[in-house]
């Protein structure tokens, strides 16, 4: 099984990670790791801190000579921007945890809140999905995203203007971003217990990053508008290809299992919690009315979620996979692999 450990806050030192349970004798470096990491960092509507922070993951543990060797591989990733101490602050913000955080863990300041529930910590999800990645692409499996909304249903070429009025204007601005997972081979994930259904991981998986509001799996909010004579992906058989369904609604998951096409996913992401025009909000100390906390923020992270969507789908289908072909060598992987694709 595949599992992994995030700590470090925003301005704190660094970012680091434990990721145990990826097998021994995949090639790994850090090389692997950094052009993901760098992806992560661009896109329209990133805002100051990107030309601060320059993302270079280093591998601590786990790898030697080249390959992993079993034991768990620990990443550290330091900030350049490390106001951590100090910048104390306690007007609510709208849309951030701030408020509901401070009552959790009965703290005064909301720097305490807001520097571990910064999206600065999706960079490790990064990093450990890089890895995923480098674990599925030996199998081709490969992981692909790209934004298909920002701010509406708009044309892409008008998403630019769109980010620089919503910048000049103090706004921020959400969007849709699609994974597809290509290659994934038909039987990953189980429908025989509800916590084995691949649909309902990866689900938490993408819900589970920083602004995402809604999920959708294929056709997903749509597929309820139409007849089933309408949804169902008829199948067919072909000497060479085997199975196959000619459509695709299903986004590539029926009863929780992969059936042998692109997984498909979407994702909605709100607009940015923190705005340069501050909202109407409550000081958390003297209860009092007062404009929101104002600080440094990206205008629109839909372009850096999508990245981090391939990451956190890529970890749960390298899980899945390990489950179903075992998980301590590369070597026991593939033949274990070769086989279940001779049985097909
Ligand atoms: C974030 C606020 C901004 C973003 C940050 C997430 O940071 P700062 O407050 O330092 O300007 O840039 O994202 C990252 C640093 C990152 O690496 O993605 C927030 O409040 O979530």
């Amino acid at each position: 099984m595949l599992r992994y450990l995030t700590a470090g806050e925003s301005h704190g030192k660094a970012l680091v990670a434990i990721l145990e349970g990826c097998p021994a004798n995949l090639p790994l470096s850090e090389d692997d790791i950094n052009p993901d990491l760098a992806r992560r960092q661009e896109g329209l509507g990133r805002g100051e801190r990107m030309k601060i922070e320059k993302d270079n993951a280093e591998i601590l543990s786990g790898v030697r000579e080249g390959k992993t060797i079993g034991s768990p591989i620990a990443i550290s990733l330091p900030n350049q921007s490390r106001n951590f101490f100090g910048n104390s602050f306690t007007k609510l913000r709208p849309g951030h945890v701030d408020l509901a955080g401070a009552e959790k863990y009965n703290q005064k300041d909301l720097r305490n809140i807001l520097e571990r529930a910064s999206a600065r910590e999706t960079a490790m999800r990064v990093a450990i999905g890089a890895i995923a990645k480098k674990l599925l692409a030996a199998f081709n499996i490969n992981i692909v995203s790209r934004v298909v909304q920002i701010g509406g249903e708009i044309k892409e070429k008008e998403w630019k203007a769109l980010v620089e009025k919503a910048t000049a204007e103090g706004d921020s601005l959400g969007g849709i971003f699609e994974v597809e997972i290509q290659g994934a081979p038909i039987g990953l994930g189980s429908y025989v217990h509800w916590d084995r259904r691949l649909d309902g991981i990866l689900a938490r998986a993408l819900m589970a990053i920083p602004a995402v509001k809604a999920v959708e799996i294929g056709q997903g909010f749509a597929a309820a508008a139409l007849p089933g004579s309408k949804f169902q992906d008829e199948i067919f058989h072909d000497q060479s290809k085997g199975f196959y369904h000619k459509t695709n609604r299903a986004g590539g998951l029926e009863g929780g299992v992969t059936n042998g096409e692109p997984v498909v996913l979407r994702a909605a992401v709100k607009p940015i919690a923190t705005l340069k025009k501050p909202l109407q909000s409550v000081d958390f100390a003297s209860k009092k009315a007062a404009e929101a906390f104002v600080e440094r923020a990206d205008v629109c992270a839909v372009f850096p979620a999508a990245v981090i969507g391939e990451a956190v789908a890529a970890i749960e289908i390298a899980n899945a996979f390990i489950e179903k072909f075992g998980g301590d060598t590369l070597e026991d992987i593939r033949s274990a692999y070769d086989s279940y694709l001779f049985r097909l």
